[in-house]
């Protein structure tokens, strides 16, 4: 009886020198090489972004291609648990799938090469697609995925190879193999060894076990890492030329022909008031809310503001039209999210310099049929504005400097929108590329599609910013103090009230601009226990905030703010 009719030999002949691996190792070990190829993948793929853009890259492509398609309760859950951190979390999430991904590929790869690398080419898809169809985005986005995609399969190749084989794909390779070893091909002595040796692979294999170079698997998988990280950290630096920092700062900020209003002595409580935030928040301190996982670099140079539809003379603007300009206006703007949640930061206030954006719509003939602005930016985004606000509200301008510096590259350079009274997402577009002057019937901007009210008008709001919540502190005399803001009527009066008494008015700040917002600061007493501190505010035009307790979608978050402290 000859070994191939006997069956499977009960042990595997593995290679000479080579100690068996079970099934549940090889396993382990083709997963860890799925990983890895897909590191490759990846890194390689960084690379070729370095030298087309960032926004290119497929984990980023894919990760801003996520954003739009993802629910709202999500993107909530997420902006409310990480906060500004949800981009680091979603690249983190993108990672995390992919890994999962690759463990499995590299899995089905050592039973099936082929759909193994088929695995690698749909993963390579995704990117490419994610890439090339963004806004901005052109068949050269497409070229890191493509790249990334050959060299995972290389490297799935290289890592799987010392793995040994399985039935199916492995038949194959070791007929070739064994053909090759066999210059007399044709003679029945070869057929029977070929034979022979095919079937010996064939029943190691089945049951699990084979040859397994362990030392050329380590070896190729040290290369892997190597190359993985060479490759992405190489790119990543690469992908820094497309920064615009440095041509942002060497931008002189022309001086506004209307400069901001002198601010009354004492203006800003903060300096007396510990646990208040300053008057003017700093450009690093400034909230920032944006779909862009990298954010858009414009450069100056070539940067330009492109005016289309219902305008009489539509036409582009150059950044040094709009810096040259002798009507810009210096004004002191604080910016609200529709998102921010009652006692919420989501707000900020910076001096802004702009060009009027009513004169600046008229001159273009802006027809009286608009009744929405569609701003947009570089990446994509659509802004809904309503072009009546645009035109009537006063200070309503482009801005192009925030603080005495050029806008900061992630908050809109070169220049952004803002209109006073409106949440930021109606109205305050970054990386401003152009202005489509239509109709609400005629376009659904990007949050409007979403559900989210189309127009925004700012809701008065107050918050505590100190005493933190839960803070103990011994009882007795204790500051409360916080913002309000009810941006174009102005706050005319907030109060506080500890526990169940009566609310009492708060000194306010001296009113700087009724589109700022006023800090306001209370003395109470409070006796040893917890207690619980609200507060309320009235705007100009006689609105008290209301206590019902809205969410933020979809038209902003209403509700007093209430804090727990306890006194000891
Ligand atoms: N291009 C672009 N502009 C945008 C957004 C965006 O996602 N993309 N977000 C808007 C929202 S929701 C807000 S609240 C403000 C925030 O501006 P900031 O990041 O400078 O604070 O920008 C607005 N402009
Ligand atoms: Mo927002």
């Amino acid at each position: 009886m000859t070994d191939t009719e006997q069956g499977p030999a009960p042990t595997a002949a593995p290679a000479a020198g080579t100690p068996r691996t079970g099934p549940a190792a090889r396993r382990a070990a083709a997963a860890l090489a799925g990983l890895l190829a897909a590191a490759v993948a990846l890194g390689v793929a960084e690379l070729a972004a370095g030298f087309i853009g960032a926004a290119s890259s497929p984990v980023i492509a894919v990760g801003n291609a996520a954003i739009p398609l993802t629910p709202e309760p999500v993107k909530t859950f997420a902006i409310r648990t990480f906060g500004e951190d949800d981009k680091i979390a979603l690249v983190v999430g993108t990672l995390a799938v992919l890994a999962i991904y690759a463990l499995v590929v590299g899995m089905v790869g050592l039973r099936s090469r082929a759909l193994g690398y088929a695995g690698i080419v749909v993963f390579g898809l995704v990117g490419f697609v994610a890439a090339v169809t963004r806004p901005a985005g052109g068949v050269l986005d497409g070229v890191p995925s493509v790249a990334g995609a050959l060299a995972g399969t290389a490297a799935l190749a290289a890592l799987l190879a010392p793995l040994g084989t399985r039935p199916g794909s492995g038949v194959e390779e070791h007929a070739a193999a064994g053909g090759g070893r066999v210059p007399a091909a044709g003679t029945a002595r070869a057929d029977d060894r070929v034979l022979g040796r095919l079937r010996e692979v064939l029943a190691a294999a089945d049951r699990g076990n084979a040859a397994v170079d362990r030392r050329r698997f380590l070896v190729t998988s040290g290369v892997a890492v190597g190359v993985a990280a060479v490759a992405g950290g190489g790119g990543r630096l690469l992908q820094r030329r497309f920064a615009v920092a440095g041509e942002r700062s060497d931008l002189a900020l022309p001086l506004p022909s209307s400069p901001a209003a002198a601010l009354p002595p004492g203006a800003d409580l903060a300096e007396r008031v510990p646990g208040l935030p300053p008057l003017f928040t700093a450009n690093r301190d400034f909230y920032r809310v944006d779909t862009a996982l990298v954010v858009p670099q414009l450069s100056p140079s070539e940067y330009s503001l492109t005016l289309t539809g219902m305008f009489d003379s539509p036409r582009s603007f150059g950044l040094a039209e709009l810096f040259d300009r002798d009507d810009l206006v210096e004004r002191d703007i604080t910016l609200t999210c529709v998102s921010n949640e009652v006692g919420g930061t989501l707000a900020s206030t910076a001096r802004w310099i702009g060009v009027p954006l009513g004169a600046f719509l008229r001159e273009a003939g802006v027809q009286p049929g608009s009744d929405q602005l569609v701003c947009r930016s570089s990446d994509g985004m659509t802004i809904g504005t309503p072009t009546r606000a645009a035109l009537d509200v006063e200070d309503a301008m482009l801005a192009i400097g925030m603080n005495g510096e050029p806008l900061p590259v992630a908050n809109g350079f070169p220049v952004r929108m803002l209109v006073p009274g409106l949440y930021g997402y109606v109205s305050a577009c970054k990386w401003l590329t152009g202005i489509e002057a239509t109709t609400y019937g005629a376009f659904d901007a990007y949050w409007t599609e979403r559900n989210w009210a189309i127009d925004g008008p700012i809701e008065v709001f107050s918050r505590i910013d100190t005493p933190a919540s839960l803070r103990r502190f011994p009882a007795g005399r204790q500051a409360v103090a916080g913002v309000a803001w009810a941006q174009t009527r102005g706050i005319a009066r907030v109060e506080v009230k500890v526990d169940d008494a009566e609310f009492v008015d708060a000194e306010l700040a001296p009113e700087v601009d009724a589109d700022l917002w006023r800090q306001w600061v209370l003395p109470v007493d409070l006796a040893v226990g917890q207690h619980q501190l609200t507060v309320r505010a009235t705007d100009r035009a006689g609105t008290v905030q209301t206590a019902v307790r809205t969410p933020p979608f979809p038209d902003g978050a209403t509700g007093w703010h209430s804090i727990r402290v306890i006194a000891t």
